[in-house]
This record gives structure tokens, sequence and C-alpha cells, in this order.
């Protein structure tokens, strides 16, 4: 079991502060230019700017998941749902990734490699039904987001433990992250440990803080 300290709902260590702004964003419409690219001709989306660091981005908590304690649940309407330690999640077929990183901050990361399974692996393997068309992640420290099911089935997204051939850092959401690139990196939950298919949509943290439901960059979805 997580050690109480690690557990979701600190909420005296939350960002109030960072929240609120970036709820005031969406307000504003902040970093909106108005120019979608719709046809994706630029590598960089609209209103972006290209970074070569990496930022870290959290709720003011960054869980420490030991792996004897990790535990990813994979659930819903399926027909062979699953619950994997880090082990079994390894033993899972590994796959190689490139992709690009567009946060809704305003910076992009080019190039990322990553290394894990893919999100088509794990659908394949748990055989969701015909009515399960949303996904909703959870993760540790209480965040949580959705996507389409469509959207998770691309082929460039994956549940992600190697970045740059080496572990994900704890604070960029390891030992396990989901990477979803096509999309605003807030689609892409951090130290998640539930994927819940359903045949209804529900809002994620952000989502149900003036953030778009959907979220492509390249259509400038970043507020509702
Ligand atoms: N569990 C969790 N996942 C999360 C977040 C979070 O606060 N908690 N923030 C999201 C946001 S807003 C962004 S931009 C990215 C940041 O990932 P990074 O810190 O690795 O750059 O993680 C996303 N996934
Ligand atoms: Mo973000």
């Amino acid at each position: 079991m997580p050690n109480d300290d690690e557990k979701p709902a600190l909420l005296g260590k939350i960002k109030d502060k960072l929240i609120r702004s970036k709820e005031d964003w969406a307000k504003q419409g902040r970093l909106l230019t108005g120019r979608p690219d719709f046809g994706r001709v630029n590598r960089l989306p609209p209103g972006q700017k290209e970074v070569t660091n990496w930022p870290v981005l959290d709720l003011g908590i960054q869980p420490h998941i030991r792996p004897q304690d990790f535990r990813l649940e994979i659930g819903g309407l399926m027909e062979n749902p699953v619950i994997w330690t880090l082990d079994e999640f390894m033993a899972q077929p590994q796959e190689d990734f490139v992709s690009d990183i567009h946060c809704v901050t305003q910076w992009s990361r080019y190039d990322n490699h990553w290394r894990g399974v893919s999100a088509r692996h794990i659908v394949e393997l748990v055989r969701p039904g015909a009515r399960a068309q949303y996904v909703l992640f959870t993760a540790r420290d209480g965040y949580t987001t959705n996507v389409k099911r469509m959207v998770f089935e691309e082929p460039n997204v994956l549940l992600a433990h190697l970045w740059e051939g080496k572990p994900i850092p704890r604070e960029h959401g390891g030992p396990v992250r989901v990477v979803i690139p096509d999309w605003y990196f807030w689609k892409s939950p951090k130290w998640v440990t539930r994927i819940e298919f359903a045949a209804e949509d529900k809002h994620g943290f952000w989502e149900l803080r003036g953030y778009h439901n959907e979220g492509d960059p390249w259509k400038e979805e970043r507020y509702s």
C-alpha cells in the first residue's frame, strides 16, 4: 500500500494560485492567435514557442511511487480488465516512439524519445466494448483527464517508462506516464493509476476549469 502522504487530495499542498491563474487564462483566452493551422502545415502549432529544456507542471504534489507500490488498473466497459504490478506492466511488449510535446502554457519540445507499452496493445488486450467510446485517466496525485477512445487508440499513444533511454524522473510522472502527442500535454497524465473505458464522457481536472474538452493544438483548442 502507498504511504498516507502519497495519496491524492493533499489539498493543503495544492497550488491554488497556479490553478486560479490558469483558470484566468481560460477566461481571457490567453495565447490565442486566431490563426489555427488546420492542415498542420507547420510543425509548431499556433501560439507555441519551442524550448529545449523540459518544464515541469503539476498541482503541487509529485507522488513518490515505489516500484513495489505501483499498480495500474485498466477497467470499465471491457472483456478483460487488468490490474498490473510494475513487473507485469514491464512484461508487456515494449515499443519505441519519438514525438513532440505541446503544453497549453505555450512551450513545445521536439523529438522526445519514449519507450513503453502502446495504447493499441492495451486496447487489444483488454477488449473494450463497442459502447466504450470514452477514456478517463486518474493519477496518484488526484489529477484526472479525459479523451475519446479514438484518440487513445492513435498509433503514437503510449504508456511510457523511459525518456531518452532513462527511467522517466519522478517529477515528469515516473515510473509510468501516458503520452498522447497530438494533443495538448494536459491530456497526458503523469503517475497514472487508472484507465477507465466508459460509454459517457466525463471532464477531468482542467476540463472542469475552462480548458477545452478535446485540446487539438493546431486548432488552438486551448479553452472551452
Ligand atoms: N498526474 C498529473 N498529470 C499531469 C499533470 C498533473 O498536474 N498531474 N499536469 C498536466 C499538464 S497541465 C502538463 S502540461 C503535463 C506536464 O508534464 P511535464 O511536467 O512532464 O512537462 O502533465 C500533465 N499531466
Ligand atoms: Mo499544461
